[in-house]
């Protein structure tokens, strides 16, 4: 065997390869793709996932078909996330404080005042962190795909504004389902209720609760300025939402699938950030215009808010582990200081 044999051998191995590799790309079938989502079509979630089922059958030839459902229609995320373990339902977005009570690490996008602003969160949730948290839905028969922004969390209540820390005293407010957002808003002084968001304009409406905390954006879309009067902006919390696919379903597919759909959901992430963004100044207009009588918290009541939530959170920084909070913390000074 001279060298030159021997690279006309591994050229030849390399081309087969290749072959195989191009024959194995046309492994994509028809399929019809249910995806789920909370907020109703006209909103930040409804555009994305407009967007995603556009790129995914662009990108498949028209193969992946996917067809969406927003506005709960397929159920709250708490029960998608329970038809996507079972494989009922191929795929959803949804907030990642249901997540919790299947991975408790999910827990930590609750804690309040991590982040500062989207960029921190971005490199964050993107990163090793974001990563590491995605793969543990992995044991639960769910595969994380990306991150979609929901965004910072600002309070809104029929009673009054949120001027003074003290002023959430005894306001029954509505929270995301875990116990760390129940401990949380326990602490600032609120009568926290757990609810799936389905059934939250409801119960504003019929003052079952007196008020909920979301983006503006979701304020808006949601149209919550019909039944609440008061907003105040304590950005206390940056949550995100993510995109799932049933592990069931998933190992049904080819290799070739999965790479569009991966492929797809990183669009949609790009698509949906921006949107998020671009969507939040608007919203804050229609919601001024809507005569919602709109409150900014003052920094030291933003720090009296801190402070009175801190042992809250040095209660769920030990249950969810000290090491997965700390670690949380340097990719946030890492991305402070980038
Ligand atoms: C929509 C929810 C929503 C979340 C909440 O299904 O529950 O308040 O912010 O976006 O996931």
């Amino acid at each position: 065997f001279t060298r030159t044999k021997k690279l006309i051998v591994a050229l030849a191995a390399i081309s087969a390869c290749s072959v195989a590799g191009l024959a194995h790309a046309q492994e994509v079938k028809t399929r019809i793709i249910r995806f789920g989502y909370g907020l109703n079509d006209d909103s930040v979630q409804g555009r994305a996932a407009r967007y995603l089922a556009e790129e995914l059958g662009k990108i498949s030839g028209g193969k992946l078909k996917m067809r969406t459902y927003g506005s709960a229609n397929l159920g709250s995320d708490e029960q998608m996330q329970a038809a996507l373990v079972g494989g009922a339902q191929e795929m959803m977005v949804g907030s990642t404080a249901p997540l919790a009570t299947m991975v408790k690490e999910f827990g930590v996008y609750d804690l309040p005042f991590l982040f500062n602003d989207d960029k921190e969160a971005d490199a964050v949730l993107d990163g090793p962190f974001g990563e590491k948290l995605l793969k543990m839905l992995d044991d639960k028969g769910l595969v994380g795909l990306v991150y979609w922004e929901n965004g910072f969390r600002n309070v809104t209540n029929s009673k009054r504004p949120i001027v003074k820390a003290e002023d959430l005293d005894g306001i029954k407010l509505r929270v995301m389902q875990n116990k760390i957002a129940l401990g949380v808003f326990g602490a600032l002084g609120a009568n926290a209720v757990p609810m799936p968001f389905s059934e939250l304009f409801t119960a504003l409406e019929t003052h079952t609760v007196d008020g909920q905390e979301n983006p503006v954006t979701t304020i808006q879309s949601s149209k919550f300025y019909e039944v609440q009067p008061y907003l105040s902006m304590t950005r206390h919390v940056y949550t995100p939402w993510v995109l799932m696919a049933s592990k069931k379903w998933w190992n049904t597919l080819s290799p070739d699938e999965q790479k569009l759909i991966r492929q797809a959901a990183a669009s949609s992430r790009d698509f949906e950030r921006k949107d998020s963004r671009a969507d939040s100044a608007k919203a804050m207009g229609v919601l001024k215009e809507s005569g919602m009588k709109i409150n900014v918290v003052s920094p030291e009541e933003m720090q009296r808010l801190r402070e009175k939530s801190q042992p809250v959170v040095d209660k769920y920084t030990q249950e969810l582990g000290p090491d997965l909070v700390k670690q949380l913390q340097e990719e946030i000074n890492k991305a402070r200081k980038g």
